[in-house]
Formats: C-alpha cells, structure tokens, sequence
C-alpha cells in the first residue's frame, strides 16, 4: 500500500493536515485514527471495485452467509495486516510520536453479534477473503451493538452501545440499491387465464431496506469482499405522504421510530429464543432485503434459472436466517412466474444450514399466529412446504404418524425452523465431529434417517490472521524466524515447530514471549482496574459467554476451594494463580447475574485476605469483547474450557488460546475432543464425565446431586459457604439460587459430580507449571498444532464439499 516509511509518513501528514487543518504535534489520537482509516479506506476502494469486476468477468459462483451476527471488532489493524502494510504504517508512525496499538483504540469495536456464532461469521469472512474466494456476509445495521457491561457492586448493569456515534470509517451507504420489505396487510390472489394463481400484498407495511458495505480485506489483498448490513428506514412513498402519516398515526416521528426499530438493536441472548415478534420482523427483513437484492443481480447477468445454484450458493447460521426458504421460493413464484418444483428445486439446490447449538431452550420455532400475520404470503408458502414434505413422508412409509409429527415443519401451532432449515436446503452440517454425531444420532436422528446424504461435519476455525498475526505479533514472528514464512498461508507448517521440542533455547524465547504478554496485560489490568497482578502467576483464563452449561460456577467453586485450603493451612506450596474472567450475561439470565456478582464478590475476599492476595488473585475484566480479548488471549497459561460434556457444539475461543500457547483445561466436549486429538495426552488437561456418560444421566435421571453434597466434605464446605455464614455470603441470601441450583434442583450440569476431577486437574497444573521446561514443551505442542484449525481450512471444506465452489477458488492462481 505504502512503497515506503517515509512515503506513508508524508502522505499522513499532508491528509492530517488538510482534513484536520492541524499538525501532527496538535492532533487528537481521534483525528489521527480518522485520517489514518481514511487513508486505508481510500486504498482499499479500487482493490474493492477490481475484485468484483474480477469475479463478474470470471462468471465466478457467489456464496452469499446469511447471519443475523457479525461479531468483526476492529478493523483497522486487520486491514493493515492484509494489505502487507502493518509494519510501515508501525514505524512510521512511531517516528511521528504516534503508536499504533493507541490509534486503533479510537475505533468503535463493531459488536454485532453475541459470541461464537457471530466471531464464527466474522472469521469466516476473513478467509473467505484471503483465499480468493467470492464469498460476502449478509446481515443487520444494527444502530446498537451488543451492549456495554459495567459492575455496579459487583452486579451486570447493560448500557446501550452507540457504537455508530461518531460516525463508522469503514461503511459505505449504497442509497441506488435500496429494496423494500412489506409485512403484515393480506393477500389477494387472482386468477390468470391459464388458472394459474398470483399473489399480490394489500394493506401491507413497507419498510425501506439501505445497504451499508463493509470491505472485507483479503491477505496479500486478494480480494476484497463485502459485508452488507441493511438497515431499516422510512419509504420513500412514506416520506412524501408525511401529512397523511401524521394524521393517521398523531405523528410522523412515531411511525419513523417503529419502522426503524427493526435494525435499532441486537437480541443480547445467544441461548434463549424468546419468541418475541421484533425478532421474527427482523429475520425476515434480512432475508428478504438480502435475497431481493441477490436475485435482482442475478437476473442482470441474463442467464437462465436452471443456473442459478451453479452461480449461487445462499447459506444460513443457524435457523435464525431460516426464512430464506419460503422466501426465495416467494420471489421465484409470485415475483418471477416460476412454478413450484422449478422453485423448489433451485431452493433446495442453493440453500444450505449450519446448527450451531443443541439447546433445546435455543431452537427457534414461532407460532403460527405470529407467523401468519405477519407474513401472510410466507406463512401460506410454509404450509404448502410442509404439506408437501409430510406427504412425502407418507409415501415413503405409510401410516408411520409417529414420524410424521416428529418431523413436520409445523407442530402444535408452532413452526420448527431447524425443521423448515434441514428440508429446505441440501446440506446441514454440525460445527464439530462430536457436535455432529450428536445431531445425527440423537437430536435430529429422523431427520438423518430420512436424508443420510445431507448431513455432514465442518469442524469450526479461526482466521490465525487476527488471533496470531495480529494479536500476538512477537509469537508471530518467532515463528516466521523459525519455520520461514510460508506457515502464514499454509497455517499446518506450524507443526515444524515440533522439531524444536527438546531445544532449550528456542523454549525459552517461548517463554519470553509469553511473559512480556503478561506483563503487557498485567499492566493495563493494573491500570484499568486497580488491581495489581503477578505476572509470575499462572494466567488462568475462563472467556465466553456467562451459561450454565459453560459452567463458570464450577470455576468459582474451586476458587473458593483453593481460598478455604490456604486458610486452613496457609503454609501449603501452591503455585500462585489469577483467575481472570470475561463474560457477559443475557440481562434476563438471573442465575448467569447471580454468577457475576459471585465472581466479583470472590475477587473482594480473596484479592485482599493478607493470607491468599499472594497466591490467588481473580479478575472479572469488565465488557468483554473481541478487542478485549486479543489482549488477553497471548497473555493466557491456561485455557478454561470446561463445559458439561455434549453441550459446547465447538468452541472457538478453545482454538485462539491454543494457537496462543495456552494449554487447555477441559472436558471432552465439542472441538476439545479435537485438541485433544491433534496434541496428544501429554499437552492438554482433561477432566470430568464424557458426553455419552451425560446424556445417559439426562436419560435415565441416575444422577443425584444431594448424595454428592452430603459424601464429600470438600464439596460440601463450598456449597455450604454460599447458603450459609461464609466470607463470600456475609450471611445474607444472595447466592442461595446458586445453592438451590447444585443441591435442591439438582445440578442440571454436573459441577458437583465433576468437581472432584475438575480440582486435581487443577493440581496437576499448579504442579506442572513449576516444571517451566516442561510447561513451554506443552505450550509448544498446543502452538505447533493449531494450524488445522485455522478457518482457511474449514472454508476450503465449506466451498468444496457444501457450496461446490471448487475450481473457483484463487483469483491469482
Ligand atoms: C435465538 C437465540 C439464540 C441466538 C444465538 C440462540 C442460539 C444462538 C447461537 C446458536 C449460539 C451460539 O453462538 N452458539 C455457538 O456457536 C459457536 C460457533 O459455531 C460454537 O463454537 C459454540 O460452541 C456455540 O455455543
């Protein structure tokens, strides 16, 4: 981008000056960061408008990720890194008395998603970009991302996140192609002279549908792809008929506000499906503003319909994007005169589905009331899909009811949008190997039965661009000096690292590395914070989101452990630890808050008892994020990843903290089953009941949580200190749900019956962490065996074996 130092730097001072009218002594670190990302931004607008002329002249296939999250952070620093122009923007901003790391601090981190599944999309698209692919994110301008955690007393309280406020560098409105979405009104159907039936809306509500892009820089700039976020505003027949709305609705800004309330926020549970109607209204505004917009594109390149899955490749994340379905099949039909099995068939042939969870509380389904009024066309489309599809069953097999109900796409008034996701589309694949086992031998086993062929695995990944090149730059580089350059595109070549298992020199340059990491974090915890940290302590790392399943409560349970041994005998040889938290809780989730406030309340005691603050200290970092987290990720010894086994579908953060050097301490759950596969025994931790011994448990209802509390002295003085009189409880009753949750209610996820096992793995690392050779050997295998789960290799999957994009890979080569 920049050919040299000093061209950057001239080029920097001259737009400081004429966009700021100040000089470089005189800017704000906000007026560099402004100039700096328009600078980049300027560069990236030809890449941009090549790669697309590229892939027109190409006739290349378009595959279009549908998700309602798109977790990016910041973009700055990643686009830098992908244009080969990092290190001279670095220094050359460094010789002007500017440091990078503070300018990307002035960029709004775009939180558009709640966790996994929306880090999942947005590494995704990273790849997608470097490997030359013509792959683009459709989603939601939401004006309010996930929302801002701060502790008041140790309690969650959610501030708005106007992350838009000053304006984003990266967002380009494209006002010519907005669309319009209609919903609600009814709809008439009249007859043609063929007998054939049209549909037209009456009555209904139109909300105009604005696209913002995003560039989404490729490495070595090999593409530049596209993030569309529509966002929801007033028609433009609305705005000209401003009396009218004014008399009908009392005033214009009303009806303004409730049409954009549909891209006004993010839905800040990822667990819980709260059935509410915004949510429903925005699915479908996204899908159909999305699909309008990709159909209208297709039918410019003039071809015919039977081409259109060679050409397109439309996929969902998760249900929540399910109603591409019917509505694809809408546009065909009602808008462009196809029949129903030429629909069906090009449907079918270019939607495919990834589930990313097996919660039931997290499947999605709506009733059929809400459906159907608000998309009445869409709701008589379902029905028919689902007549369809049932009586295909009953072809198949003939008076089997039973399967029948359990596979209709509509149920008990309910619609079932992974039904509706599994028949509509001619993949469905689970995010790891266990994850999909499970969904086809239990939780979708019919389904699997019926349509073997569909169901396949893409176990998840990570761009290493973001979570190793650019977060932890010094590894990166150790790297490079170690095994030459060619693992950055070739991310497996990490493994020839292993040859450097027995070299005492090359672990200890490990370990430096390590250790300037944390003191880095430990630092800026010191200053954010106020609490001073050892960064000669184990960093022991629990990040996600708060859940049950997640089972930060197990975690919290050993710390009070460790704190009552210390004080029963503070002479003990413990390894000195910190326990350092990140996690937000959906504001509805009482008993998650309740872990929250437990947490921070076992930091007050123990982070100033004169007899633990040596040995433990815990820090529950506020408003965790994805910037958040590339701070704390290479700074990390050891990665908590301790779900009740059969409940984690992957993971992803299992797979930033390994790439880190983080040694996992987890259960054989999701993609740790997978780590465990790739480091061996000797390099991970593992702990705790296997997924086949839990759901048996959930089966037969053997499980008794009481017998546990009352046979174990240990688990019982823990679980007794937050009912009772403790220095955690202070007497009162704050912590008694989290008690009536392990005893009285059973412990729906196996802490107690896994707290022994979780304790002595927890030893066996206190232990082995004084072992530093040993510890660096570990920390070794876990660097060495990360490259299989960079998500270059997980899209390669996706484009070769779901979207049939192979042969239309590279756009170099
Ligand atoms: C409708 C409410 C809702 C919203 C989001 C329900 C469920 C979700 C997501 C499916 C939850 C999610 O993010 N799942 C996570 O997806 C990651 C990427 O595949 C996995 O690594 C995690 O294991 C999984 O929990």
């Amino acid at each position: 981008m920049f050919s040299s130092k000093e061209e950057f730097k001239e080029a920097f001072a001259k737009n400081l000056e004429s966009e700021t009218g100040k000089t470089i002594e005189q800017a704000t670190e906000q007026d560099a960061y402004h100039v700096l990302s328009q600078m980049v931004r300027g560069r990236l607008v030809q890449k941009w408008k090549e790669t697309e002329q590229s892939y027109q002249a190409a006739g290349k296939k378009q595959v279009y990720y549908f998700s309602m999250e798109f977790l990016m952070g910041r973009l700055l620093g990643n686009n830098l890194l992908n244009m080969g122009a990092l290190n001279v923007v670095e220094e050359g901003l460094i010789d002007l008395g500017l440091t990078l790391p503070i300018l990307e601090e002035s960029e709004a981190d775009a939180g558009l998603g709640n966790g996994g599944l929306g880090r999942l999309a947005a590494c995704f698209l990273d790849s997608l970009a470097s490997l030359g692919l013509a792959g683009h994110g459709v989603g939601l301008r939401y004006r309010n991302g996930m929302f801002t955690q701060r502790f008041v007393n140790g309690y969650q309280v959610e501030l708005p996140d106007h992350w838009l406020e000053d304006g984003y560098a990266w967002e380009v409105r494209r006002e010519e192609e907005a669309i319009e979405v209609s919903f609600g009104g009814e709809i008439e159907s009249v007859e043609d002279k063929n007998g054939d039936l049209h549909f037209t809306y009456k009555n209904s509500q139109r909300v105009r549908a604005v696209p913002y892009d995003i560039p989404v820089v490729g490495d070595q700039e090999k593409a530049v792809n596209t993030l569309r976020l529509w966002s929801a505003e007033p028609t433009e027949e609305d705005l000209l008929a401003k009396a009218q709305i004014e008399q009908a609705y009392g005033n214009y800004i009303g009806h303004q506000r409730h049409l954009e309330e549909i891209t006004s926020f993010l839905y800040p549970d990822d667990s819980n499906e709260e059935g509410k109607k915004l949510r429903l209204k925005q699915e479908y505004f996204l899908v159909s503003a999305g699909l309008q917009n990709i159909v209208q594109k297709y039918k410019d390149l003039d071809l015919p319909w039977s081409d259109f899955s060679k050409r397109i490749a439309l996929h969902i994340n998760d249900t929540h994007p399910a109603l591409i379905v019917p509505e694809l099949m809408r546009i065909l039909m009602d808008v462009e005169g196809l029949g129903w099995e030429e629909a069906w068939t090009i449907t079918q042939s270019s939607v495919s589905y990834t589930n990313h969870t097996t919660l039931s509380e997290a499947l999605e389904t709506w009733p059929v009331e809400v459906i159907r009024t608000l998309l009445p066309r869409i709701f008589m489309i379902i029905e028919e899909i689902n007549e369809r599809f049932c009586q295909s069953l009953w072809e198949q097999d003939p008076g089997d009811f039973d399967r029948i109900a359990k596979l209709a796409i509509i149920a008990d008034g309910n619609v079932k949008m992974a039904h509706l996701s599994i028949v509509g589309s001619h993949s469905v694949n689970g995010v790891a190997r266990l994850h999909t086992e499970i969904l086809k031998n239990r939780e979708m086993k019919h389904f699997y039965e019926a349509f073997p062929e569909r169901f396949n695995n893409k176990t998840n990944g990570i761009t290493h661009r973001r979570w190793l090149l650019h977060a932890n730059p010094s590894l990166a580089e150790l790297i490079t000096n170690t095994v030459g350059e060619e693992w950055k595109r070739e991310p497996r070549l990490m493994k020839q690292l292993l040859s450097y298992r027995e070299d005492g020199a090359f672990l200890d340059e490990l370990h430096h590395i390590k250790q300037h990491n944390k003191e880095n974090l430990a630092q800026w915890i010191e200053k954010d914070h106020g609490i001073s940290i050892d960064p000669n302590s184990i960093f022991d790392v629990h990040i996600k989101r708060l859940h049950g399943y997640k089972r930060q409560l197990l975690n919290a349970l050993h710390i009070m452990h460790l704190y009552n041994e210390l004080k029963a005998n503070p002479g003990i040889d413990m390894t000195p630890r910190t326990f350092i938290f990140g996690a937000k809780a959906a504001p509805g989730y009482y008993f998650a808050k309740k872990v929250i406030k437990l947490i921070n309340t076992i930091a007050e005691v123990v982070n100033q008892d004169p007899v633990t603050k040596d040995t433990i200290k815990v820090v529950f970092m506020e408003d965790y994020s994805v910037s958040l987290a590339e701070k704390i990720i290479p700074a990390t010894n050891v990665s908590e990843q301790i779900s009740t086994a059969s409940k984690e579908a992957s993971g992803t953060g299992n797979m930033k903290l390994m790439m880190n050097g983080a040694i996992t301490l987890g259960t054989m759950d999701g993609a740790n089953v997978e780590i465990h596969e790739e480091v061996g025994n000797d390099a991970i931790y593992t702990f705790g009941l296997s997924s086949e011994e839990v759901l048996s448990y959930y089966h037969t209802g053997a499980y008794d949580a009481k017998e546990m509390y009352e046979g174990d002295q240990r688990i019982r003085r823990v679980v007794d200190q937050l009912f009772h009189y403790s220095p955690f409880s202070k007497g009162d009753t704050t912590f008694h749900e989290l008690y009536h949750a392990l005893v009285t209610n059973n412990d729906e996820y196996f802490l107690l019956k896994d707290f022994n096992s979780y304790v002595e793995a927890q030893k066996e690392i206190s232990h082995d962490y004084a072992n530093r050779r040993k510890w660096n050997e570990m920390s070794l295998m876990n660097i060495a065996h990360s490259g299989r789960f960079s998500s270059d290799y997980t899209i390669e999957n996706y484009a070769n074996e779901i979207w049939n994009m192979s042969g239309a890979k590279l756009l170099n080569g």
